[in-house]
This record gives C-alpha cells, structure tokens and sequence, in this order.
C-alpha cells in the first residue's frame, strides 16, 4: 500500500513515526511518502534553514530533542554564543552546534546547484529512517505574518511610518510568542511555485492520503496553496483521511489557536475540518479523526460529508502514534 501524509513539524512528526510504526507491525512493505511543509524555512546567518523537515527527519532518526521538540538530543550551543558576540543572526533564535552541521551541508550542496528536494533526499541517506521525505516544494515561500506595526519592539513608530509590518513567520513565534495578532500569513513568491518533483505523483497514486495533526494554517494550509496542489488531491482516487490537532477547543502545543483566529477559524476540531472541507464540495477531506472528548461533533460532520470518527487523538507515545495511525488508515480502509 501506498501511503501519503502531507505533514508539519513537531505534531507532524509524531504521527509519521505511529504510521512508520504501525506499517511495520502490520506486515511492513507499504510505502510511506511524507510531504513536507515549508513555510517555515528561512536563510539565517548565512544557512538555509527548514525547521520541519528537519523536525522531522531527526525524530524518525531518533536524534531529535523529544522535550523541546525541535533540534538534535545531546546539543551544544557554542557557535550560537559566537554568533550572538558577532551580532549575527537572530540572539532569540539559537542555532545548535550539531544542527548547524545540517544547515551548513544543506547551504553547502544548494550552493552546489542541488534543489531543496535533492539535498532533502541527501539528508536522507545518513540515517534508515524508512519513509521518503519530500519537501512541499522548491521554491522559497517563506511564510510572513502582517501585524499592527504599533505592538513591535523599539522605537515608537515615527509619522507617516506604515501601520503595519511583515515578519518572518519564525520572528513572529520565536520573537513574539505568537502575541502579537496575526492580521494576515503570506507566502512570498507562492504563485511561482510548484509541488516539488514526486509530491504530485505520492498523491496520484497513493491508496490512502493522511493529513497529520499538524497546524492548520501555516503548516498544512501553507502545503495547500501551493499551486497545483489542490488540483493534485482533489483528482487521487485514494480516501484523504484527516486527524484533529485540536483536543477539547485547544491545541495540544504550539500556536495554532493564534493562527486559526487569525483566519476567522474557531480552534475546534469541528471547525478545523469544516475549514477544510468535505471533498464532495470541493474541499479536502472525506473522513476526519476526532478526539473521544470532542465526539458530539462526529455526527454532523458525517451528515455534512466527512466521514467522523471519534478516538483518543493524544500521541503520548510511539504506541499511541501507532493507535492513531492505525484508526486513521482503518477509517480510509471504509471509505476506498
Ligand atoms: P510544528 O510545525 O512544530 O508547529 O508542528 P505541526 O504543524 O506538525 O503540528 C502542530 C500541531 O500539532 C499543534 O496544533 C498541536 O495541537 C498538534 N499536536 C501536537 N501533539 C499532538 C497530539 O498528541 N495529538 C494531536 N491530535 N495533536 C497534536
Ligand atoms: N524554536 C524556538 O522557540 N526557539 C528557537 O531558538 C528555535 C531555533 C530553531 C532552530 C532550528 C530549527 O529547525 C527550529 C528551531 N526552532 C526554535 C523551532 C521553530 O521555530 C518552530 O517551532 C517551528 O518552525 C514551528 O513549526
Ligand atoms: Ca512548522
């Protein structure tokens, strides 16, 4: 079976390793394509950066850093302490000594001509982490969050000065902690961009499409507009099977409560998935995971086109990742 989950960092992550991990224990053999979000990424001090990629590949690898949920276990930080003396870089955004090692060789083989999604399948080759990782697409769309210029740090705004701002997506969260209203998420340069070479085919030709618990907006929705890639998984025959991020009206971790009111979305599970859409009206999904807590909404959501299913939605473990992939690719099974 061919299995395709479209996917962002951190909750990203630990849904790939229960799909790996329930693939393996089922019988093994299935292919799993991981399409990877990356509006994220950003140049910083000189290096390419693709933060869920990378969130990704070390926690399959084994080497991530499980507590803060992004960077390598065991890091250092002296180059980051340099760089900061330098003045160089973000001094809120710590670039890890053993982390810096991927963005230097990342930086290293763009420089040498190679697509994002070529050096992101070098990346690869160091570890067996049994999934193909695809970046969403090679062009640059870094994601930029509009604010009020008035909430930003430093000098009072002078006359005349623009009433808003564009940030960086990652100084928005790092920086400001997600606090400072969103007003709008832009992708830079996204109407010259394409699903990067093998992500449209993952999607044609997969048996079932998994959408992880991934942010709705900047992670999975930064997938989505990326052109084509619509069209892409409106036309696979294969079921698109969603799980919730949101548990009880919040988020497990992470900003995306920020991000949903940004664009008018209640953080409910409910209202994530009408967001999306059910697939017969043109949106994205034909079957939606929700947590036991939040089963009350299954019903209408099924009514409304998209298949509902209520069960525990909380990663805590490889275990319970495995859990849940499992339900996720039993509720696509029905639906085939
Ligand atoms: P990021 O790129 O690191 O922000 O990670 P993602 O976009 O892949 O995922 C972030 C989302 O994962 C957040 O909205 C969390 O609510 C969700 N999340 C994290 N852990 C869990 C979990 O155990 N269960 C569920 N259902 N969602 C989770
Ligand atoms: N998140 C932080 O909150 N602070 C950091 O200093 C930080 C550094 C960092 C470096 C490399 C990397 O790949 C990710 C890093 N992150 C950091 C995580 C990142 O900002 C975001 O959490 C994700 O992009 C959101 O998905
Ligand atoms: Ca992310």
């Amino acid at each position: 079976m061919r299995i395709t989950v479209l996917a962002g960092g951190v909750g990203g992550a630990r849904f790939v390793r229960g799909v790996r991990e329930e693939v393996a224990r089922r019988r093994g053999g299935d292919e799993i394509t991981v399409v990877v979000n990356t509006g994220d990424d950003l140049w910083l001090a000189g290096v390419r950066l693709m933060p869920d990629f990378d969130s990704i590949l070390y926690a399959l690898a084994g080497v991530n850093d499980a507590e803060r949920g992004w960077g390598r276990a065991g890091e250092t930080e002296r180059v980051a302490a340099e760089l900061r003396e330098w003045g160089v870089g973000w001094p809120w955004f710590t670039l890890g000594d053993l982390d810096l090692g991927t963005h230097l060789a990342r930086t290293s083989w763009l420089r040498d001509g190679l697509t994002p999604s070529q050096v992101g399948e070098r990346l690869q080759r160091r570890w067996p982490i049994g999934v193909r990782l695809i970046p969403a697409t090679d062009t640059e769309v870094d994601t930029h969050v509009l604010v009020d210029a008035a909430g930003l740090s430093g000098a009072a705004p002078l006359p005349g000065a623009p009433a808003t701002a564009e940030l960086h997506f990652q100084e928005w969260w790092t920086r400001y902690r997600a606090a400072l209203p969103a007003l709008a998420f832009r992708q830079r340069n996204n109407d010259a961009a394409r699903p990067a070479p093998g992500v449209a085919e993952a999607i044609a030709d997969a048996d079932v499409v998994l959408i992880a618990p991934s942010n709705p907006v900047v992670s999975i929705g930064t997938i989505l507009a990326i052109p084509g890639m619509r069209d892409a998984l409106a036309a696979t025959r294969a079921p698109v099977v969603g799980v919730s991020p949101i548990i009880g009206g919040k988020v497990v971790r992470g900003m995306a409560d920020a991000c949903l009111h940004a664009i008018g979305v209640e953080t409910d599970a409910g209202a994530v998935a009408r967001h999306y859409g059910a697939r017969g009206s043109g949106g994205l999904l034909d079957g939606w995971l929700v947590d036991e807590t939040d089963a009350p909404a299954a019903d209408a959501l099924t009514a409304d086109g998209i298949t509902t299913r209520a069960v525990p939605l909380w990663m805590r473990d490889v275990d319970t990742s495995a859990a849940l992939a499992r339900d996720a690719l039993d509720l696509a099974g029905g639906l085939r």
